[in-house]
C-alpha cells in the first residue's frame, strides 16, 4: 500500500494531571506500561497504524501537560503551542480517573477549553469526542460510578468506556472505537474518501490521502 493510500487521524488526549494520559498513550502505541511517570514533557506525540475495513489508518496521538488549569500552566504556554496542538484535530479522548472524583468534575471544564480553542466555526461539532474513565483496575478506590460516566457521556453525545492502562483493559477497543467514529463521520460528510486539508483550505486531496501535517 502506498503512502497515498494511508489516512492520518489526529487525536488528542485531554484530562487532569495524573489521570493516566501518558500511560494510555504508551500502552496503545508501544504496548507497555512503565510505572515511572515523567510529566515534564509538554507535548508527547506517538503514531500507530491500524487497519480499519481494509484501510490503513495512522493514528497520530498527541498528549499534553494539563495547561488548562487556571493559574497554573495556562500562562506559561505560548498560544502558538496550543494552536498547533489543536490544528487539524479529528478526535479527542477526554480522560478522567475513576478513583478521583475531581478529575471527573473537571471534564466539563476541559470541554469548555476545547470549545474555546477550536476556533474554526462549527469545528467543535466535527470533532469526535470520547469519554474514558481510566484506572478501572483499582475498583477498591473507585469514586466515580460507571453509570455516572455513562450518563454524562450520553448527555454529551459521546461514546464512553472504562479502561485501564495498567491492566491493558479496553485500550485497543477505545482507540478503534474513536477511529471508527472519525472514519464514519468523514465518509458521511463527503460521501467519498476525500477530506479537508489541515490548513483549513477547501481544497480536497485525492482519494485516501488525508494528511494532517
Ligand atoms: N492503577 C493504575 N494506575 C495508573 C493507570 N494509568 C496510570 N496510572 C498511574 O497514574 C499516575 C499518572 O499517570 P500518567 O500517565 O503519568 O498521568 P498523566 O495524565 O499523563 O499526568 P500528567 O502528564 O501529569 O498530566 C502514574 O503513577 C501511573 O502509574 C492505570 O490504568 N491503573
Ligand atoms: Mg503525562
Amino acid at each position: 500500500m502506498s503512502k497515498a493510500d494511508e489516512y492520518v487521524f489526529k487525536i488528542l488526549l485531554i484530562g487532569d494531571r495524573d489521570v493516566g494520559k501518558t500511560k494510555i498513550l504508551d500502552r496503545f502505541s508501544d504496548g507497555v506500561f512503565d510505572s515511572m511517570s515523567i510529566s515534564y514533557i509538554r507535548v508527547k506525540l506517538h503514531s500507530r497504524s491500524i487497519e480499519l475495513d481494509g484501510k490503513i489508518v495512522k493514528l497520530q496521538i498527541w498528549v499534553s501537560f494539563d495547561w488548562f488549569k487556571p493559574g497554573i500552566l495556562e500562562v506559561e504556554v505560548h498560544p502558538s503551542v496550543i494552536d498547533r496542538y489543536y490544528k487539524g484535530v479529528m478526535g479527542i479522548m477526554l480522560i478522567y480517573d475513576i478513583c478521583n472524583a475531581k478529575s471527573f468534575d473537571n471534564i466539563k471544564h476541559h470541554i469548555r477549553s476545547i470549545e474555546r480553542h477550536i476556533q474554526i466555526e462549527g469545528a467543535f461539532r466535527d470533532v469526535e469526542i470520547m469519554l474514558l474513565g481510566n484506572k478501572c483496575d483499582i475498583e477498591d478506590e473507585r469514586q466515580v460510578h460507571k453509570d455516572t460516566g455513562e450518563r454524562f457521556a450520553a448527555e454529551h453525545g459521546m461514546k464512553f468506556m472504562e479502561v485501564s492502562a495498567r491492566a491493558s483493559i479496553n485500550i485497543e477497543e477505545a482507540f478503534f472505537t474513536l477511529a471508527r467514529q472519525i472514519m464514519n463521520r468523514k465518509e458521511d460528510a463527503t460521501g467519498s474518501d476525500d477530506c479537508t486539508l489541515e490548513d483549513g483550505s477547501d481544497e480536497l486531496r485525492p482519494k485516501n490521502s488525508c494528511v494532517v501535517q
